[in-house]
């Protein structure tokens, strides 16, 4: 497809990623250092993002998994069969299999800036439903995509679960939400649909602990940003010397994920000093937590009609069909 060939990630002459050093080092100069949170997952980043979701603490996981798997019958009935599933992102082993069961779509495209994640979990949906054209693209779906050729005439249903949009501030989210809208396509007789899973305001207990387990692997998932500016951008950020904060932010309705300096600091990313003070912190995520109402709100800001909403046993997790 028109998508497909073009080189995703500019390096320059010695393999440093263009997009991250111009991020670390103008987030590393604010008065608030704060770094994007695309940037926790490379490889190592990811793999501990696995390791989050099987945590005790960390409910989202489950809970979504837990609607996708009773709500099959409902789906099949709203959604229809022969869509094409559009997902916005690569697809988890978990998920994206259940929606494809319940309801038999003409095709199933995945999107992924990393090629690598799109082939790999590719080939495995590809395996586990024989007989479904599975089409994935190597694209940014912040932006615009122009999809296969072969589901144009099809009807779409967009996938974006795991409270993903919950890590966007709200001008951004609402770019997204219409980006997929036009990269979904339609007519007025024939809207794209979206099923959207976003994470509920909840006690703020449940929610820092969620962000902040026991075992210490979200600390090791922030902390691992850290590593990776030393070994990629020439860092000399003292790891040991920062520690992991989980903290809500009841004004902006949000989980900050932040590393703390436990002490006064000089070090140097690509050949700049910069220095922090004992207490200060680098800002590494958000992931903003919904009322029923300000999903409705963010979902239509972004130009769809929410149509049908439903929750896990406790509350914790909403997943929302809309339209376009
Ligand atoms: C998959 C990005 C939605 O915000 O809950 C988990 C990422 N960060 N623990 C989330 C995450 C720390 C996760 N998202």
């Amino acid at each position: 497809t028109a998508n497909q060939g073009i080189a995703l990630v500019e390096r320059d002459e010695d393999g440093v990623d263009k997009a991250f050093r111009s991020d670390v080092l103008a987030g590393l100069q604010q008065t608030q250092k704060a770094i994007p949170a695309r940037w926790l997952y490379d490889d190592a980043g990811s793999q501990l993002f696995e390791d989050i979701t099987s945590l005790e603490e960390y409910y989202p996981t489950r809970a979504e998994t837990q609607i996708l798997e009773a709500r099959k019958d409902e789906f099949r009935r709203l959604i229809g069969a022969d869509r094409a599933v559009v997902e916005f992102g690569s697809g988890s082993s978990v998920k994206t299999p259940l929606l494809l069961e319940a309801i038999a779509p003409a095709a199933y495209v995945p999107l992924d800036i990393s090629g690598d994640f799109l082939r790999q979990s590719s080939a495995a949906l590809a395996k586990k439903f024989p007989g479904l054209p599975v089409l994935p693209v190597e694209a940014d779906f912040m932006k615009q995509v122009t999809l296969p050729a072969e589901v144009e005439e099809m009807r779409k249903l967009g996938f974006f679960p795991g409270s993903t949009i919950g890590n966007m501030v709200a001008r951004t989210a609402v770019d997204l939400l219409r980006s997929m809208r036009a990269t979904l396509g339609g007519t007025e007789g024939e809207r794209p649909l979206l099923l959207i899973g976003m994470d509920l305001v909840k006690d703020v207990a449940v929610l820092e602990a969620a962000y902040d387990d026991a075992r210490g692997v979200t600390a090791e998932f922030n902390l691992n940003l850290v590593r990776r500016i030393n070994r990629e951008l020439d860092g000399t950020i003292p790891v040991d010397d920062f520690v992991h904060r989980a903290i809500w932010n009841d004004d902006f309705s949000r989980i900050e994920m932040h590393l703390e300096a436990k002490c006064d600091m000089d070090f140097e990313v690509c050949e700049q000093r910069f220095s922090m003070a004992a207490g200060e912190t680098i800002h590494t995520e958000n992931s903003h937590k919904f009322s029923p109402r300000s999903a409705n709100l963010l979902l239509l800001a972004g130009g769809w009609t929410p149509m049908a909403r439903w929750t896990d046993d406790k509350d914790r997790f909403s997943v929302i069909l809309a339209e376009a």
